[in-house]
């Protein structure tokens, strides 16, 4: 598969150019001056490239020959007293299969022999390196991104089956946690449970920080902390996933810690659960993302004016972007080797400089073989709302008593993954989402 990848990379390159690219992998890193290792992750690219999950190591693609080379660390006896074994040259050209393989220390005697027109490389960085090899090497830090990016956003199936394997696992512990949560517990027991079910599925690395958030610190965006006892009457919005072989899964949902959704927690969620069903509703080849995000926002601010929360008409509010006070970030994002992963904006599209939307981490047409998260939200953070409510034009369209009344609610979120197809869509995301299903689940 990863052979695959290189074969799609090579065939954007002019086929008789003397180029190559080059890219580090990853190195250990550790806590600042100790010898505590965080656990390894490979660098997306490099991963996608070759499949080597290991420290320290390089490649040189050969565009006109359309060879791979391959660089591993020469390692001495002392590291196998420490890491187990020194892996030999021919244990990596087993494993690995490159064209050519080499320490990585013979780079410069590489690349002088390959005597490239252009270096490729992914970041200044990376291109500064090979310069301070040999000042003589022509680098080039644009065509490189443009041409990864372009191949990882659409996705091979291999990739599309590893990410189904990330959300098979996802579905289960998330259905784990639903049944397990009760008033009492803290958020960090939700995260263990949840952990515990990717790990015993052979899930080792989280893809991000998991937010699992009772309460009021649901209006936090980026709550990590997960440190807060849950109460009784709490909404909990869990937002978490794990990599499989990579390929991340990213979902949110919102549940009663007690099992039973209140009738203003019911109509705020309801409103959510309606801006999600029509973007669902929608997705399909040559939609664009900004106008799924503005339908999305849109059909929560009818939910809020049927609640009476917000007042007017709701062309002036989207018009006002009264509909970002309340929901303040991207409708959703691409997913693969990274959870915000690359291919969100085409070369030339600016972000949209209006508030919320200006957030949105993917703006153009979707095309099948691409994956993305839908997660429209609906929350109330104090530092939003209280100016708002303190300027006329804004404040117009808010029913202040209720608005006041809801500043320690928190927030709502749900989000799934998506595969664009060539119908439409392909919903990843198997765990409920209606409040009656997500009611009968949790009374077990
Ligand atoms: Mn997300």
């Amino acid at each position: 598969m990863h052979n695959q990848h290189r074969e799609k990379l090579f065939s954007l390159f002019d086929d008789n150019q003397n180029g190559v690219v080059f890219i580090q992998g990853a190195e250990t890193m550790y806590r600042y001056a100790t010898d505590y290792e965080f656990p390894f992750r490979q660098e997306s690219n490099f991963w996608y490239l070759t499949g080597v999950n290991e420290a320290e190591c390089s490649l040189v693609l050969d565009l006109k020959k359309e060879e791979y080379h391959l660089f591993v660390p020469e390692r001495d006896a002392q590291y196998a007293v420490w890491h187990g074994y020194v892996k030999t040259k021919e244990q990596y050209q087993e494993e690995y299969q490159p064209d050519h393989l080499h320490y990585r220390n013979d780079i410069l005697k590489v690349l002088n022999e390959l005597k490239p027109e252009t270096v490729y490389c992914i970041d200044d960085e990376q291109a500064e390196f090979v310069e301070d090899l040999n000042r003589g090497f022509n680098v080039e830090t644009e065509a490189l991104v443009d041409a990864l990016t372009y191949c990882r956003a659409l996705k091979t199936d291999w990739e599309l089956d590893q990410l189904r394997e990330a959300c098979r696992v996802n579905d289960l512990a998330y259905l784990e946690v639903m049944k397990s949560i009760k008033p009492g517990m803290y958020e960090y027991e939700m995260k263990a449970i949840f952990n515990k079910v990717q790990i015993e599925n052979g899930l080792m690395q989280d893809a991000y920080n998991g937010i699992f958030a009772s309460g009021v610190n649901a209006s936090i965006l980026h709550y990590v902390v997960n440190n807060s006892r849950i109460k009784e009457g709490d909404l909990f919005l869990m937002d978490s996933g794990f990599e499989c072989n990579g390929y991340a899964s990213d979902y949110t949902r919102t549940f009663p810690a007690n099992g039973k959704y209140n009738d203003v927690q019911k109509g705020i969620y309801n409103s959510v659960l309606a801006g999600m069903d029509k973007v669902l509703d929608s997705i399909k080849p040559g939609v664009k993302m900004e106008d799924l995000h503005l339908l999305a926002a849109r059909t929560m601010m009818e939910g809020l004016k049927d609640m009476g929360i917000v007042k007017g008409n709701v062309d002036d509010m989207m018009e006002e972007n009264i509909f970002a006070l309340f929901f303040p970030h991207g409708l959703g994002h691409f997913l693969g080797l990274d959870t915000h992963d690359v291919g969100g904006y085409p070369k030339g599209v600016d972000r949209i400089d209006r508030p919320g939307i200006k957030f949105l981490r993917a703006r153009r047409e979707l095309l099948p073989g691409m994956v993305i998260t839908i997660e429209p939200g609906i929350y109330f953070v104090p530092a939003v709302l209280n100016p708002a409510m303190a300027d006329p034009e804004k404040n117009q369209f808010l029913n202040t008593e209720k608005v006041e009344s809801l500043l320690g609610f928190g927030g709502v979120r749900i989000e799934d993954d998506i595969i664009v197809t060539e119908n439409g869509l392909e919903n990843m995301t198997n765990v409920p989402k209606k409040v009656d299903e997500i009611e009968a689940l949790m009374k077990g």
